[in-house]
């Protein structure tokens, strides 16, 4: 039997939560070794201002650990995600992966297969979509990179406290993707299965056009992962639990 391709989002690590770094080095260390290929569709980081971020001990050892992971022959591609949408050259060389654009077209065993983050499909989040379109102008991402690292930390704490306050205020249906986004992405791209992680609703939903994982989110030590194998794709919860599909 072939090894199995794996897809993990929404880990957001961060020195503050130590049960899920511990969780990642565990799952770095047992099913990501058995796998041929590792995908992690974005928001890997609780954010990333820049690759200086790898002169922070915290984030330089976890990227250690990724590219150990590389050196045992493992595959690894990263999609940006909402927290971590400013990965460079530098972080990619340092972690020994490729970074995608997101969504991107992949084939498992011919089969054509579509992997995103999931923020981009949230389109009645019209707030979030213009933010959005902000953060990921050239210009401003040049100028935010061009200014000082303590400077960009404080201002990513401060937009942190803000989109907290503001997802306080939606409803809980906004924040999620939207079905015909959802359609319409996968009917351009020729594809029936989708997989995508932000929006914390770990699930398979089955679509007139296909099926759409959604990664579950790690936290306090919890997490999971998707597997593909031949044409079986199976959702691991770490805890061992099954997850309700
Ligand atoms: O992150 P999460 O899951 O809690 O909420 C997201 C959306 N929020 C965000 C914002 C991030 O949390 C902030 C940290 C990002 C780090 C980026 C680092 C680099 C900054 C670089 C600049 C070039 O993504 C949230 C969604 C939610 O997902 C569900 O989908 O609702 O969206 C918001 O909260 C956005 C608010 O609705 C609007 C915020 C207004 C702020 C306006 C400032 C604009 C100018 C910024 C220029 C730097
Ligand atoms: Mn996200």
């Amino acid at each position: 039997m072939p090894s199995p391709i794996l897809f993990i989002s929404d880990l957001h690590l961060s020195p503050e939560d130590p049960a899920t770094t511990a969780a990642f080095h565990a799952f770095l260390q047992g099913p990501a070794r058995a796998a041929s290929t590792l995908y992690i569709l974005g928001d890997l980081f609780e954010f990333w201002i820049g690759d200086d971020s790898l002169d922070e001990a915290f984030n330089a050892e976890i990227v250690t650990e990724i590219a150990q992971l590389a050196d045992q022959g493992v595959k690894i591609f990263f999609l940006a995600g909402n927290r971590d949408f400013l990965p460079g050259a530098r972080f990619a060389a340092a972690a020994k992966l490729s970074i995608l654009p997101d969504p991107s077209l992949i084939h498992i065993h011919g089969q054509p297969l579509l992997i995103a983050h999931g923020d981009a499909l949230c389109t009645d989040d019209l707030a979030y979509q213009r933010f959005r379109r902000i953060v990921r102008h050239p210009l401003v991402q040049a100028l935010f990179l061009a200014l000082p690292r303590r400077w960009r930390q404080g201002q990513v704490e401060k937009l942190r406290q803000r989109s907290k306050a503001s997802n306080q205020m939606k409803r809980s249906e906004i924040m999620d993707v939207n079905g015909l986004a959802v359609e319409q992405l996968m009917a351009q791209h020729h594809v029936q299965t989708l997989i995508h992680g932000h929006t914390h609703r770990p699930a398979l939903h089955t679509l007139a056009c296909g099926q759409r994982w959604v990664l579950p989110d790690w936290y306090q030590g919890q997490g999971g992962y998707l597997s593909v194998q031949e044409q079986n794709i199976s959702m691991h919860l770490l805890d061992g639990s099954a997850l309700e599909l």
